[in-house]
Parts: C-alpha cells; structure tokens; sequence
C-alpha cells in the first residue's frame, strides 16, 4: 500500500508539474512580470549581493544579454536584518549599468538607472546629469527608451514583494572599454555598496575563409609559416570595422603578424585578411576547425568565426 501511495504522489507531482504554465517566451527570454517563474532565470544567476548593513542584507542578482538588451532580476532575502529596518528600499533604486573601465561612478561610462516608486532617472554617468530630472515620477520616460521593468520589491510599498525584473536596451548603455562587458552594480539605497557582477554581451557571428582560395583548409603543424584567415564582409557586417589589433587566432589565441583591407573573395566589397604565424596558434594534431575572435572598434561588439581546418601530413 505504501507503495503505491509513493507512486501516487510520484504521479501527482508529475502531473502538477506538467500545470506549470509555461513562463519562458518563445523565444526563451524572461517574461517581465515581476515573478521568477520556474526555469525563467534558473541559467542566469550571477551570484549574491551582501552587505553588513543593519545586521545584513542580500540580493540574489540574476543577469544576462542578448543582440539587444541586457535582462537583470533580483531577489531579495527578506529574512535579512537590515530589510527589516529599511523595508522602503528598493533593489533597483541605485541600479548602475555599466562597463568596468572607469572604476568610480559618476565617471563617463556609467549609465545609472534608477527606480523607486514609479519614477525614472538615468545619467550618461558625465556627472549628475538626469536628462529626465532626479525623482521624475512619470514611468513613461522608462518606457518611452523601451526599458521594461517590474519592481515587485520592498520599494515604497507594503507587503514587500521581494523581486525585480528589468529589460534595458543595450543602446542606452554608455561604453567606455573594450571587455565585451557590463557591470550591474549599485548601491543598497544610500547605505552601502552592492557587489558587482558582469554579464558578457553576446558575440556577433563572423563568416571568415581560413587560407582562402583553398578547401580543404590543409594546416601543416611543422610549417614555420603563416596561416591566412580573412574575415569576409557580408550584407549583415562590415569587416572594415574590426580593430586588428584585437584578434586572435586558434586555441592560443595567436596575434596577426600582419593585415590588409581587400576585397578577398571578389565580390566587390572589402574584407579583412590577417596572417598568424602557423606556430604561434596551438592548433593541435586533432583539430578539425580553428576559431577566430575580436572585436570591432567599437568594442561593445565581441567577434566569433570558425572555419574548417584539416591539418596534414595525416596522423603527425
Ligand atoms: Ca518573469
Ligand atoms: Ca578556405
Ligand atoms: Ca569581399
């Protein structure tokens, strides 16, 4: 009898699991609604925020971009102390969405973005600078820059739900370095700093043509020569804009001995060719493809290019 009551509940669980709407959109990103829903944000958590302030509080902070928007959620833990004193804070009131290269807000390359109650402000981080007024309190200047948000949190308001979700577009983010990066850091309201965390903006796909002219792509591992690898100009990028100086090629990301702006495959635009010294790259005796990466110029766009390699003699 035991039994078949544990395979009952094993049943009902199943099946109550299977009632749990689903919550991811179809294209797998969050639902901004203000509730972490089961899976929603399971692959993105980034860590947890402390501070001793007030006997302590914590933040979990989830994270993660895609081509166009960088998504944050955060949890508080309102067993923490110091929520109980400050339960009028809001996580996402000092919220801070920049790049690691100037280290202390309000140098240029933070965006600042700050909610509490229903109002809005943001900052280029060039100092205190709210284009929208500090405390404006109309939500449309949020979403009028297609910023989507839901603080559900402790933030004015009782009972304190304790979760926010937001969704910025990457076009409102000041850039100031070249990591590839954004920060989401802030502060717990007035009182103390939160720890950063960095979510990696998405690398764009480049098409490139290792040796072009040549298929198989035949590497010989004991050549004391160099490996041609362009990267070609598509109707969807322009390879004109890559900084050569940032790319690296196969598993030890070998820098280029030398480059040029030419029109490789000759189809009349212009691509990149780069030469790597064929032993500087690591390319090992078994690889069956070599990856490329860099960035543009602008160094909010990561780079990424396979291509196929066949290394020869066979077996060395
Ligand atoms: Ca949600
Ligand atoms: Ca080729
Ligand atoms: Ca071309």
């Amino acid at each position: 009898m035991k039994k078949y009551l544990s395979i009952l509940f094993a049943l009902v669980l199943v099946v109550s699991l299977m009632l749990v709407p689903a919550v991811v959109s179809a294209d797998g990103t969050p639902t901004i609604d203000g509730t972490l829903s089961s899976g929603e944000w399971d692959s993105y958590h980034l860590g947890t925020s402390v501070t001793g302030w007030q006997g302590g509080m914590s933040v979990d902070v989830y994270g993660f971009a895609d081509d166009t928007h960088l998504y944050a959620a955060y949890v508080a833990d309102m067993t923490q102390p110091g929520w109980s004193v400050a339960a009028g804070l809001c996580i996402s009131a000092n919220l801070d969405y920049k790049t690691p290269q100037s280290a202390s807000w309000p140098d240029s390359g933070y965006t600042h973005i700050s909610v509490y109650g229903d109002g809005f402000a943001q900052t280029d981080g060039s100092g205190w600078n709210w284009p929208d007024g500090w405390g404006n309190t109309d939500p449309s200047v949020f979403t009028n820059r297609g910023i989507e948000y839901y603080v559900g949190e402790p933030c004015y308001g009782s009972p304190y739900p304790n979760t926010a979700e937001i969704k910025i577009p990457l076009s409102l983010l000041t850039y100031a370095g070249a990591d590839g990066q954004i920060m989401l850091g802030g502060q717990y309201w007035q009182y103390d700093w939160a720890t950063p965390f960095y979510v990696n903006l998405p690398p764009i796909q480049v098409e490139i043509d290792i040796k072009p002219g040549s298929d198989p792509n035949s590497i010989n591992l004991k050549s004391k020569g160099l490996i041609p690898v362009a990267i070609l100009t598509t109707p969807d990028f322009d390879a004109s804009t890559v900084d050569p100086d940032t790319v690296a090629f196969g598993p030890n990301e070998a820098a280029c001995v030398h480059w040029a702006l030419e029109d490789v495959d000759g189809d009349g635009d212009i691509d990149l060719i780069l030469h790597f010294k064929t032993q500087d790259t690591g390319i090992n005796p078994g690889d069956t493809e070599a990856t490329l990466i860099g960035y543009t110029y602008d160094p909010l766009n990561r780079l990424i290019g396979k291509d196929a390699v066949k290394i020869v003699p066979k077996g060395k």
